[in-house]
């Protein structure tokens, strides 16, 4: 900084305006006595609009689905009661690589210089409890002074957007209105570049590995997203000729309608012809891959010994492993370095679900209603899934440019409501599809009072099935622990704005969804669709039931008698495809044509 040109600044306006120049233009959270002082410097300089949520467990889904359309998200929170509120939502950026910035407004550097003891502490006489909490959960933290908040407000900003996780700064109440000096210039997001002769090796390395493959094939995690290599990925598909699979957690990563794209790999879980090419690849690229239970088929995901895994800064070739590279430095080098391919055998392509007729009167069931939804995708959707049954989206086949978000790592429920008032703040103008069962909107219900607050136009569609039916198929098939309160989901719109448009329909039936589907998207609407407590597709109760085998071992309860939910006899049969809609539909009458 010694060189370059500075100029006095109150601490909050300079973060304010350092959160500008880092593109963030909204700032999602709760006020509090701590924070107060940054809320009026936000109020007096009119940098980023407030967007006061309900709670702050909230506002950091809301950041981190902002972060996720915007490439950073911001939330504001209180010492303490808010920091806490916020540490799952925080943790779940951790997890999903999502680069968010949490602010607390903290107690004021007086209380700690004296030991004052005050609210919102354990009052201990001590002030790092949520400062070391959540180094647990992010890449870096700080508690910024005047001596270090010029540096340490842009170390954090940068950090964050170059790993792609969030980070965790306390500005203490008292410091906000003091002047410092700061650099006069823009903040610049950019990766660090990379050591030329590791590049190039690097680069030489996977492209001569790719050229004297038969058959190279690319294998996506959500990674690809994060670090914004999707159109170097498939300009290299598309040039090598390579087939592109996605693991579950990078849904729609690769617009699913691309001519290479391949689908969703999970071990066993995959459609043969994806697993085929994934595994036997005799040049497999990953990118970022993170292999979890959920994402991996139960742990049957096997890639070839000599995979490349490259991620945001590494990349790991046979023995060699490259630092200080970058991911989009060494895919365009790549691009650069390899021949194209005439052409290869062609790829087997995902067969799309056709509906089946149904009867207008019949009770909806899962599989009608999945059926339904399919046809209702458009192109450009932003597409939202919680846990629970609504996982099944993640076998329906997307329409061009659609956004995926759901948390399949982390797995917080409710999270979703949040994401989506975060990514509609980020993208009002895109149509956005929120699919919640009513376990998980219940923990977060109340945020839909701050999405119609401004006006945003979703369609929610809830699951009314009575409580936590995923979860009847780890353990409880009918226990009472896994039921929820009933309540009058569709009518909630109009309870938390008397003055709302919302559309709200209550289906029973195939043909209420229908009518629901007939609406306009001129304002929210709300679906709350009732369904039987055990009727749950094959494919998510399957993975449930393993996932009962993985938690509790051979000494639990999960045999006994009727105490899991099951696949019906006639689906047990059927392979178990993670979380398809196919192995769940009643059989359609035609198949359409292979799609590419
Ligand atoms: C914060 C949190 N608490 C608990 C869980 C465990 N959990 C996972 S799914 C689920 C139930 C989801 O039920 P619902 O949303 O109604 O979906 P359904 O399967 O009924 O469609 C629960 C409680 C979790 N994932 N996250
Ligand atoms: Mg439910």
């Amino acid at each position: 900084m010694s060189n370059c040109p500075t100029q006095r600044m109150k601490i909050g306006d300079f973060l304010l305006r350092r959160l500008e120049e880092a593109g963030i233009r909204d700032l999602f959270g709760v006020p509090g006595d701590y924070n107060l002082t940054l809320l009026q410097q936000l109020q007096d300089t009119g940098t980023l609009k407030w967007i006061g949520t309900t709670g702050e467990l909230a506002a950091s889904y809301a950041a981190d689905g902002y972060a996720r359309l915007n490439g950073l998200g911001a939330l504001l929170v209180t010492n303490g009661v808010g920091a806490l509120s916020a540490i799952n939502g925080v943790g779940g950026s951790y997890s999903e690589h999502v680069p968010v910035i949490c602010i607390c407004g903290s107690i004021p550097l007086r209380s700690i210089d004296r030991g004052l003891g005050m609210h919102h502490t354990m009052a201990d006489g001590t002030f790092d409890h949520f400062l070391d909490a959540y180094a647990q959960v992010t890449v870096a933290h700080t508690r910024l002074t005047p001596r270090n908040a010029a540096s340490e407000i842009d170390r954090l900003i940068l950090t964050a957007w170059r790993e792609k996780l969030p980070v965790y700064m306390e500005l203490p109440s008292d410091i906000a209105y003091l002047d410092i000096e700061v650099p006069a210039g823009p903040l610049v997001l950019a990766q660090p570049p990379s050591d030329p002769e590791r590049l190039r090796s690097c680069i030489a390395a996977v492209a001569g590995k790719l050229a004297a493959a038969t058959s190279p094939a690319i294998l996506v995690d959500a990674d690809a997203d994060r670090f914004g290599v999707v159109p170097e990925l498939m300009e290299l598909a598309s040039k090598v000729q390579a087939p592109l699979a996605v693991i579950n957690a990078a849904k729609a990563v690769i617009d699913e309608t691309f001519p290479h794209y391949l689908g969703i790999y999970g071990g066993k879980a995959s459609e043969p012809q994806v697993r085929e090419a994934i595994e036997s690849s005799d040049c497999l690229l990953s990118i970022g891959y993170r292999p979890i239970e959920v994402t991996t088929g139960d742990f049957t995901a096997s890639l070839p010994v000599d995979t490349i895994h490259a991620r945001g800064h590494s990349v790991d070739v046979g023995d060699d492993n490259y630092q200080a590279v970058t991911l989009k430095e060494v895919l365009r080098g790549v691009i650069d370095a390899v021949a194209p391919a005439r052409s290869r055998a062609p790829r087997h392509a995902a067969t799309a679900v056709v509906s089946a007729h149904t009867d207008g009167s019949a009770k909806l069931t899962q599989a009608a209603y999945w059926q339904a939804i399919q046809s209702y995708l458009r192109p450009a959707d932003v597409l939202y899934v919680d846990n629970g049954t609504s996982f099944v989206l993640l076998g329906l086949k997307l329409p061009p440019h659609c956004t995926f978000i759901g948390s399949i790592n982390w797995g917080s429920i409710g999270y979703s409501v949040g994401a989506l008032l975060g990514a509609l703040t980020a993208a009002p103008h895109r149509r956005h599809l929120l699919f919640i069962g009513d376990g998980s909107f219940q923990v977060t219900a109340q945020e839909l009072s701050t999405i119609l607050r401004h006006d945003h136009k979703p369609v929610i569609f809830l699951i009314n099935n009575g409580g936590y039916t995923i979860e009847r198929g780890y353990l409880g098939k009918t226990e009472p622990y896994n039921d929820v309160a009933n309540w009058a989901y569709a009518d909630l719109p109009k309870v938390f704005r008397p003055d709302s448009t919302a559309r709200s329909f209550v289906v029973k039936t195939c043909g209420d969804l229908q009518d629901a589907l007939s609406a306009p998207n001129d304002t929210m609407i709300f679906v709350e669709s009732i369904m039987d407590p055990t009727d749950a597709p094959a494919a998510v109760i399957g993975s449930s039931n393993k996932g009962a085998e993985l938690d509790y071992g051979p000494r639990g309860p999960q045999g006994r008698d009727s105490l899991q939910l099951r696949p019906a006899k006639d689906e047990a049969a059927q392979p178990s495809r993670a979380f398809s809609p196919a192995s769940s539909m009643p059989k359609a009458d035609k198949r359409v044509g292979e799609m590419t």
